[in-house]
């Protein structure tokens, strides 16, 4: 990349621009998503303004205390989930919100709804907040045929029926990954000018990956098939050179590092988890999605994530 010539580069491609272009090829489009998209995009720059505020402003971990105005302060993962339900809601586009930090779906009330379901864990990672180490929001969406009476199931629809993905995340920069169905774009936020630009246009995973990504503390745990690969990787047949190891234990950075640079990520089902770790619908859906529309593959194990409900392996 010419750094220089970036640096003098005036024409930028911001997140809403490239929506309203890929908008613009629909007519018929009535502009709910870019509308929807406009107010997720607001949660993530609020989650990164409070991520990185963190240490100073001691969210971190200190959920029920209180700051020397005496207010309550909440955690980072509380606070990220009421920014994300708040800015959703007013966004007039949702009908359901499905969030890993509440135990129930919120159905939007019936003045403000619209027909997007939005499923999504507001602050993945969450081990890692206390160190700062990259975390990160997930998303999925799923279009509602009938939103005037919303109703569980229509969040309980299998991966393949999402009609957008994407995560945030929250590192040495700021980067929003998004597809919507025809291909994967990653764009950083800029400080100074608060916009996130597209600077990963039409990402695709590599063919080929020299790194595998698991936590192998778990190895115990492992089925004889997932212990056999994971073998494989580390004494490969001679001739093959070993893969190398990196696990953050942050699914968004652990999922971003396997686009840009390949390889495998895998949470395999084991003794103690049967079903896997990962959560299926605000996990493991959206980064099928968006593995699969980069050029790569989601499995778990036995059969491709988006037609089924009880994923294992990314
Ligand atoms: P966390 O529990 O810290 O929120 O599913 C959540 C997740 O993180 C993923 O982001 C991450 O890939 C995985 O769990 C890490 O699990 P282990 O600590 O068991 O490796």
């Amino acid at each position: 990349m010419d750094h220089a010539a970036d640096a003098l580069r005036t024409d930028l491609m911001t997140i809403t621009r490239y929506v309203l272009n890929e908008q613009s090829k629909h007519p018929e489009s009535r502009g709910d998503f870019t509308i929807l998209l406009s107010h997720i995009v607001l949660g993530c720059k609020f989650v990164c303004s409070s991520v990185n505020k963190a240490g100073l402003a001691k969210l971190i971990g200190l959920a029920g205390e209180t700051n020397v105005q005496g207010e309550e302060q909440k955690k980072l993962d509380v606070l990220s989930n009421d920014v994300f339900v708040k800015a959703l809601v007013s966004s007039g586009r949702t009908c359901i919100l499905v969030s890993e930090e509440d135990e129930e779906a919120t159905f939007v009330e019936p003045a403000l709804r619209g027909r997007y379901c939005v499923v999504f864990d507001p602050l993945d990672g969450s081990s890692n907040i206390d160190c700062g180490v990259s975390i990160g929001t997930i998303f999925g969406v799923y279009m509602v045929k009938d939103f005037t009476e919303p109703t569980l199931d229509q969040a309980l629809q299998p991966g393949k029926n999402m009609v957008a993905a994407g995560y945030c995340m929250y590192g040495s920069s700021c980067t929003l990954v998004l597809s919507t169905g025809s291909g994967v774009n990653g764009f950083t936020l800029d400080p100074s000018l608060g916009e996130f630009i597209l600077t990963h246009p039409d990402i695709k995973i590599p063919k080929k990956g020299k790194i595998y990504s698991v936590n192998e503390g778990n190895a115990k745990n492992w089925d004889g098939p997932t212990a056999k690969y994971v073998e494989n990787c580390k004494f490969p047949k001679e001739g093959s050179s070993p893969k190398s190891l990196r696990y953050i234990g942050s699914m968004v950075a652990d999922v971003h590092r396997t686009l840009l640079y390949g390889g495998i990520f895998l949470y395999p089902a084991d003794k103690k988890s049967p079903s896997g770790k990962l959560r299926v619908l605000y996990e493991v859906f959206p980064m099928s999605f968006l593995m699969e529309q980069a050029g790569g593959q989601a499995f778990t194990g036995k059969e491709r994530v988006k037609t089924c409900f009880l994923p294992v392996v990314v």
